[in-house]
């Protein structure tokens, strides 16, 4: 049984993936993509993830893509250190705040990683080179052109803050309904696993904006005392020890 991880060391979707592989012990192979030089484009790795994005999992020479279809097989064929309810209600649950995880958090994460973190980077480029970049994404194109080389205006950062707030408090609800300290109860699942690197990044981009959250304030401390947080967030995957003018952000929030 072999594992190669396509991934990023900063991707949020892959810091998910390598949670999961860690925590179960798996040894892996890691292929680190440069993804602001667009490694995820290339032809070859296209043919292994037509969507352009890690990560890309090859387990024994079967392709799965998609991180929370990752961690879902992971837990299938490696059920060791289960991250997967037995109750399929709970199941199910879990199931659902994944999707929500996916289409909140983690989409409105993208905007202020986007506009703090990249954008620097798209600026340096050319119009004709921004655009020919834009054009190559097979999942992003919008995205990037939508925040153009001067970022995406203060109308959707806003709304992307607003979206991350709701989620926060959506965790703080699931948390004081499970009685805590996981998002459904007392074993930690894939939704934690799922949700944790947006919290992640948004605390690395000096934003915690659920200070005022004890649920989740606690969640945060014991997801960052996981024995599987530190091997999962190596040297270099957070986005400020990338960029220095993100550490000042971050150094005024604290
Ligand atoms: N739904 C996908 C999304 C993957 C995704 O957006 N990956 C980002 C990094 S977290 C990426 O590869 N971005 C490259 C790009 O935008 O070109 C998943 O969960 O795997």
């Amino acid at each position: 049984m072999t594992y190669k991880l396509y991934n990023a060391p900063q991707s949020t979707c892959s810091q998910r993936v390598r949670f999961v592989l860690n925590t179960k012990q798996l040894p892996y192979e890691e292929v680190r993509l440069n993804l602001l030089a667009g490694d995820q484009l290339n032809p070859d790795y296209l043919k292994l993830n037509p969507n352009g994005v890690v990560p890309t999992l090859d387990h024994d020479g079967q392709i799965v893509i998609d991180s929370t279809v990752i961690t879902e097989y992971l837990d299938e064929v490696e059920p060791e250190e289960s991250f997967t309810p037995e109750d399929p209600v709970k199941r199910a649950h879990m199931r659902a705040l994944m999707h929500f995880i996916d289409e909140m958090p983690a989409a409105a994460v993208r905007v202020p990683t986007f506009n703090l973190a990249f954008l620097p980077n798209f600026q340096k480029m050319s119009r004709e080179d921004f655009v020919a970049m834009a054009e190559s994404k097979p999942l992003r194109k919008e995205f990037m052109m939508s925040m153009g080389q001067t970022g995406f205006p203060k109308a959707e950062m806003d709304a992307a803050l607003a979206r991350l707030r709701r989620a926060w408090e959506r965790m703080e609800a699931e948390i004081e309904a499970s009685g805590g300290p996981w998002l459904l109860g007392k074993d930690i699942t894939l939704a934690d696993v799922a949700v944790m690197p947006a919290l992640v990044r948004m605390d690395d981009l000096g934003m915690p904006d659920w200070q005022d959250l004890p649920r989740v304030k606690t969640w945060f401390d014991n997801i960052r005392a996981h024995p599987s947080f530190k091997p999962t967030f190596y040297e270099g995957s957070l986005l400020s020890e990338k960029f220095p003018h993100l550490r000042e952000r971050q150094a005024k929030s604290a």
